[in-house]
């Protein structure tokens, strides 16, 4: 009796060593990504893999657990600590991917007004049901709040008793619509003393927004010289001016800790910025390599077709986007034909066959299959997706984030951006910050140990329209 429970004790040690170490192997094989620098400028042109490549690929913890929750909260020590009496919100808006362009800019305006950032709500696109998205399933909250002091909404909630004080703008102010969501999301009034009095949002008592409007684009220096005011709760509504990364020469990665940030180079500033805030949530990462593991065991080629009629065509009636002008006579076929087309050069790296995911919003969903069933026509040694990852995500889903309360549509998008960002070739859809982002994501996934080097990436429209128009 005395053996069997010893054998039953020992039993449950190994199976509790063994969940931990597998959890282990999951964190660390990511967080060596995420440290591994590059201290050398940055370098272009395409990188030709080999077929073993995938053997770098970090292991897949099979049996994974249920880890979809908010983070257990843990005291980071930022690298860079501002001011903790006084704090900046991001008030972002437009589509997901427009709202991760937007709080990039508002950690280095926080940086630079020395104001606590407030993590904020971001929000699910239109297309599919807009709603509030808590921010761990947007972004990875442990990595902003290692980089800048960060606090939850709650605390800031607290500390603000209920009001703004500040609304920081620039060229352009906002329509009552955005005041109203903003207020209602955040629990905290803006009370405007230059709106109608009629207006819900007009209080008889407390303080009043104050509203700096210089009424121009501003540069970094003049955004400390307007904004450098004493009171603690400010707005800062997002901005569509963008970091743009294509430029960036950054040079040292930031220290552990910041003593002064007038020391720090632009570009260095701004590339870390990118490299902590732009991420995407563990757990979205997890899965994308999980489902690219389990559907091609190796390398793949990530296409994405954005351009679809209910949303996307908006380029078209409003922004008069050039592409506009053949997007909608591509087809399917010529699609296929572009991207069979371009892979030739890389052919003769492949001895197996070339894997390929094609992204695309839901709406697009009957159209991305063409596109694959002109692809198989082409080249039958193209691999594509045999399981969908809607329903690798439905399976996930019932169990974890289901649980949890992820949009589905929302947490889709960021699996299939996550897939883009980790594929090998990426033909892109210029005009459209989802495949920006991913493709400003591909600067921090490491090649030979470095950051910020460019791999093979095409403009998959241009690709297109050339076969349309008969020079390819
Ligand atoms: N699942 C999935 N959803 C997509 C894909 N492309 C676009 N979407 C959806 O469409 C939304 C795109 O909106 P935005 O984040 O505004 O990005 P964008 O429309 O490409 O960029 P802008 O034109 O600058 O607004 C995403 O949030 C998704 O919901 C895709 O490849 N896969
Ligand atoms: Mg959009």
């Amino acid at each position: 009796m005395r053996y069997l429970i010893s054998c039953v004790k020992t039993l449950i040690i190994v199976a509790v060593l063994t969940l931990l170490s597998n959890f282990c192997i999951e964190r660390s094989a990511f967080s060596q990504l995420s440290l591994t620098r590059n201290l050398n400028r940055p370098s272009y042109g395409p990188n030709i893999l080999s077929d073993n490549a995938s053997s770098q690929l970090p292991p897949v913890v099979k049996k994974r657990q249920c880890v979809w929750g908010p983070p257990p909260k843990k005291n980071v020590v930022p690298k860079i600590k501002l001011d903790p009496t006084k704090f900046l919100y991001p008030g972002i808006r437009a589509g997901p991917n427009n709202q991760m362009r937007q709080l990039l800019k508002v950690v280095h305006v926080a940086i630079l007004l020395n104001r606590t950032l407030v993590v904020p709500n971001f929000y699910s696109h239109f297309s599919v049901g807009q709603q509030i998205v808590q921010p761990y399933q947007r972004v990875d909250v442990d990595r902003i709040c290692s980089l800048v002091s960060c606090v939850t909404l709650e605390t800031f909630q607290k500390v603000c008793n209920g009001t703004f004080h500040y609304v920081f703008l620039q060229n352009q102010d906002f329509n009552e619509k955005f005041y109203k969501t903003t207020a209602k999301d955040t629990g905290l009034s803006i009370r405007w003393p230059w709106d109608k009095p009629t207006n819900k949002f007009k209080s008889t008592s407390g303080p009043t927004v104050e509203r700096i409007f210089p009424n121009k684009q501003l540069s970094l220096s003049e955004i400390k010289k307007y904004f450098d005011v004493p009171k603690p709760c400010a707005l800062y509504p997002g901005h569509e001016d963008d970091m743009s990364f294509f430029y960036l020469k950054p040079s040292l990665p930031l220290p552990d800790v910041v003593e002064d940030i007038s020391k720090l180079q632009e570009d260095d500033l701004k590339f870390a910025i990118m490299e902590e805030v732009g991420t995407l949530p563990h757990v979205i990462d997890d899965t994308a390599l999980a489902y690219s593991q389990k559907v091609f065991k190796g390398d793949y080629v990530g296409v994405h077709w954005r351009y679809d009629d209910s949303d996307w065509a908006r380029h078209c009636t409003v922004l008069g986007d050039p592409t506009c002008k053949n997007v909608k006579k591509i087809s399917g076929k010529h699609i296929a034909t572009a991207i069979h087309n371009d892979l030739q050069k890389f052919m003769t790296k492949f001895t197996q066959g070339i894997n390929i995911y094609i992204a695309a919003p839901p709406s697009m969903s009957t159209f991305a299959q063409s596109i694959v069933t002109e692809l198989k026509q082409l080249n039958s040694t193209f691999h594509i997706a045999p399981l969908t990852l809607e329903q690798f995500v439905t399976d996930k889903i019932d169990s974890c984030f289901k649980k949890n309360n992820w949009h589905f549509g929302d947490t889709l998008s960021l699996i299939e951006m996550a897939l883009m960002q980790k594929s090998e070739y990426f033909y892109y859809s210029k005009s459209s910050t989802w495949s920006k982002n991913c493709q400003q994501r591909r600067w921090f996934v490491p090649q030979d140990g470095k950051l910020a080097v460019m791999k093979y990436e095409a403009s998959i429209f241009d690709l297109s329209e050339a076969v349309l128009l008969g020079s390819s």
